[in-house]
């Protein structure tokens, strides 16, 4: 696809803009089986696109899937088969759904025109088919659709900024005050266990004076990668502070959250940190604290609370421990 990539944040690939704007170069997939019809449209649109020729229906559909079409041409009139059904087809399947479709008809077929069109088929085109209007119509078609899938990189793209932390690429705070309360009143209603645990890495400040504050960036960068690599896609994972990352682990009780955060303790502790422009290698520590949901809380916030609580007698009781 020539929709932007979603690392491309917030604004539209000039290329993919340029690309929109000319209306050239696409992929059409033409669904004609009157041979001379189809060589005839063919020819016509080979001067500015690539076109595949299918006779076939069932074969249409498969191609449609299987290809990176940018627009569908499609008789309506098929032999012993209703060109309509087809571009109902590519109109509801997930994978063909953002091929535009242009119908190619005949004057009786208004009835069909108003039921493809009425279930989201873009346009239509009366026989004879005029060379210039099928010029112009498939190009309008193709500079809307690469027009949306620009705007749908772009959209897709401020919205993971808008959940993530730019540093470590962890969810951001929003993300996790977002989507906590409705993960916990999934387990208050489930009546599962839900846990969370509080990590703040240890003597943080002193990194940075030693190594500066460059490399504490990059320590903290690392440290978010450790994490990431020993959690679940299940579970949540945000930057809450400055060097503070809280884990919300659904469906854990506070046994198992514990040994989860022993393991991250220790995957931390057991291999020291590399720094770009520097020959030493960081030693670092986390202390975790953790809580799982009780009956008698109102909310996450409480279990939250409960974990930070524990963070605090972490750090008071020496550093790099787990406490619950
Ligand atoms: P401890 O938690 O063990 O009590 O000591 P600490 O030195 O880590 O103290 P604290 O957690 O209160 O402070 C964290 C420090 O981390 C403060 C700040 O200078 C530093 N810090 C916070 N965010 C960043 C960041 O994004 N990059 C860098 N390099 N440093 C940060
Ligand atoms: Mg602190
Ligand atoms: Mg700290
Ligand atoms: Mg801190």
């Amino acid at each position: 696809s020539r929709a932007m990539a979603s690392r491309d944040f917030g604004i539209g690939d000039p290329l993919a803009i340029a690309t929109a704007e000319t209306g050239q170069n696409a992929d059409i997939l033409l669904v004609d089986d009157r041979a001379s019809s189809a060589e005839r449209l063919a020819t016509a649109l080979s001067q500015h696109h690539s076109v595949t020729v299918e006779t076939d229906p069932h074969q249409a559909l498969v191609r449609a899937t299987e290809g990176s079409f940018e627009l569908a041409l499609v008789s309506l009139d098929l032999k012993d088969f209703d060109g309509l059904r087809l571009c109902s087809q590519l109109r509801s399947l997930d994978r063909t759904r953002n091929i535009p479709v242009i119908m190619m008809a005949e004057a009786h077929d208004r009835g069909r025109i108003i039921r493809g069109l009425d279930f989201g088929v873009h346009d239509y085109l009366m026989r004879p088919i005029d060379r210039n209007e099928l010029i112009a119509r498939v190009r309008t078609q193709v500079r809307r659709r690469r027009f949306s899938e620009v705007l749908r990189g772009a959209v897709q793209a401020s919205m993971e900024l808008a959940i993530t932390d730019g540093l470590t690429g962890l969810h951001n705070r929003r993300y996790l005050d977002n989507h906590l309360a409705a993960l916990f009143s999934e387990a208050v209603l489930r009546q599962r266990p839900v846990s969370a645990l509080m990590l703040d890495i240890d003597r943080f400040k002193s990194i940075n004076d030693t190594y500066g504050h460059e490399a504490g960036d990059e320590v903290l960068k690392a440290f978010a990668d450790r994490i990431r690599t020993h959690t679940r896609g299940i579970d949540i994972v945000a930057r809450y502070g400055g060097e503070e990352i809280v884990i919300i682990l659904p469906d854990a009780g506070v046994e198992g959250a514990h040994t989860i955060a022993e393991r991250i303790r220790e995957r931390i502790e057991e291999v020291p940190f590399s720094i770009q422009r520097d020959t030493r290698s960081v030693a670092v520590t986390v202390s975790i604290g953790v809580a799982a949901r009780n009956a008698e809380d109102a909310g996450p916030a409480d279990m939250l609370k409960r974990a930070d609580a524990a963070l605090y007698r972490a750090k008071a009781e020496g550093r790099n421990r787990v406490v619950a």
